[in-house]
């Protein structure tokens, strides 16, 4: 149903209304990982719109890709979201022992989603941080989503000495769990975190936070942000939106869902992508105290309960929550109409695909398994628009084709500049997950 509901919410939502004790709240959302949501691997090679670049297969076969990370020339660790591995990728080739396998609850947009690794310079060692939905006792039911600090050993065989860094809601789910989790320029650990909403049911209603811009709703439980601690696990500094646990941890808020963020390599600040319900998904300049608008604003729009549009936003609106005038509402650099269902987000710090893209950004989809690049402007907070996306806005795939890099991947769940300065793009499969490089 959640697939049909994709490529025609409205014949679903008028069948959802003449079917008795339907509860509408959800229903016209996508799962990013349901069959008949993503774009499917082919055979055949994707395509680039720049004559002058190549796209080569590195890699098939791996199983639900979720994250990659480089440790060093030709050598990518990857997470793979179903079985909890984590994967090793040399010269093309797959080490047949994973790193390690941990226990996740694996539903639907559950798992093993998000991994990066930082050397330490002063014991020269190299840590791990994983993020996965950590399995439960009870069928169905998961112990949190949970980032856990590991030590690579010298030869990246193994990831050991686990660490429970932070634990995160999970309930009621299996939907909207975030995951991407990086290491900004100032060392300390960014982790995406959706508001794990249950489609087809109003139970995600109990689960409504402050963060979520519900005025006197609950306080805000780690859920629908952007959070940032330290190596450690500790909150940084006294907390941008208040001091209080876990609301200290919230770098920006009022987040649906996030698959990609990246950090200006000029500048330190951070972008992200967001997935909006069947509209409005979203690239943002994400600021500290950013607050997104969700679940009173989806792309420019107004929501209401049952996650319609209801008119146009304005740019300074003044039902949402604000801990206090600390955190601050800013409409997207981008947003889609014609839902694409954005993932990772990537700036291409390297000069080898050409130097026009230095410094650039490009987003992945899982939708249609597309490329799009988007260059700044020279302030650098928001992006260099033409033609139909002046607005801000895009209404259609031929709005969209001037900024379409790479078609034809399959769904993208990564992407990542290697070692080599050359491109590598993560596809999701649950059996035949692929690496392609571009150069
Ligand atoms: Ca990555
Ligand atoms: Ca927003
Ligand atoms: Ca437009």
């Amino acid at each position: 149903m959640l697939g049909i509901s994709l490529l025609v919410p409205g014949a679903i939502l008028l069948l959802s209304i003449y079917s008795v004790g339907v509860i509408l709240v959800g229903l016209t959302e996508y799962d990013l990982f349901a069959f008949a949501a993503r774009a499917k691997v082919t055979e055949s090679n994707p395509t680039l719109s720049d004559p002058n670049l190549n796209v080569e297969l590195l890699v098939k076969g791996l199983r639900a890709p979720t994250s990659m990370v480089f440790v060093g020339p030709n050598d990518i660790l990857v997470t793979q979201k179903n079985d909890g591995t984590v994967i090793r990728i040399v010269n093309g080739t797959k080490v047949i022992q994973p790193l390690i396998t941990v226990p996740v609850a694996s539903k639907d947009e559950r798992g093993l989603l998000g991994l990066d690794v930082s050397n330490n310079p002063t014991d020269n060692k190299t840590d791990a941080f994983l993020f996965y939905t950590e399995k439960g006792p009870v069928k169905g039911e998961a112990l949190g989503n949970r980032i856990y600090k590991y030590e690579l050993d010298k030869n990246a065989t193994k990831l050991s000495k686990p660490q429970l860094l932070l634990d995160l809601p999970w309930a009621p789910g299996p939907g909207h769990n975030g995951g991407v989790l990086k290491i900004g320029p100032d060392n300390n650990i960014y982790v995406t975190i959706g508001d794990m909403a249950r489609s087809g049911s109003n139970e995600s209603q109990l689960y409504e936070t402050q963060a979520q811009n519900v005025q006197g709703g609950k306080k805000a439980d780690g859920r629908a942000g952007i959070l940032r601690i330290t190596q450690d696990g500790k909150p940084v500094d006294e907390g941008i939106l208040g001091a209080s646990y876990p609301l200290n941890l919230y770098f920006a808020y009022g987040i649906k869902n996030s698959f990609g963020i990246d950090f200006d390599p000029l500048t330190g600040n951070l972008w992200d992508t967001e997935n909006g319900p069947a509209y409005g998904d979203e690239i943002n300049l994400v600021e500290p105290g950013f607050n997104s608008g969700w679940k009173k604003i989806h792309g420019i729009w107004y929501v209401n309960g049952m996650l319609a549009k209801t008119g146009i936003a304005s740019a300074a609106p003044k039902d949402l929550v604000d801990f206090v005038n600390k955190g601050t509402y800013s409409s997207p650099e981008l947003t889609w109409d014609l839902s694409v269902a954005p993932t990772a987000l990537k700036f291409l710090d390297t000069e080898k695909l050409g130097s026009e893209y230095k410094n650039n950004i490009l987003v992945g989809d899982i939708k249609f398994g597309n490329i799009y690049y988007f260059k700044l402007n020279h302030d650098r907070k928001s992006l260099d628009l033409g033609k139909g996306l002046t607005d801000k806005i895009a209404q259609t795939e031929e709005e969209l084709s001037d900024v379409v890099f790479g078609h034809g991947f399959g769904g993208i769940t990564d992407l990542e500049v290697g070692p080599d300065g050359f491109l590598y793009v993560l596809v999701y499969d649950k059996n035949d997950g692929r690496i392609y490089r571009i150069h």
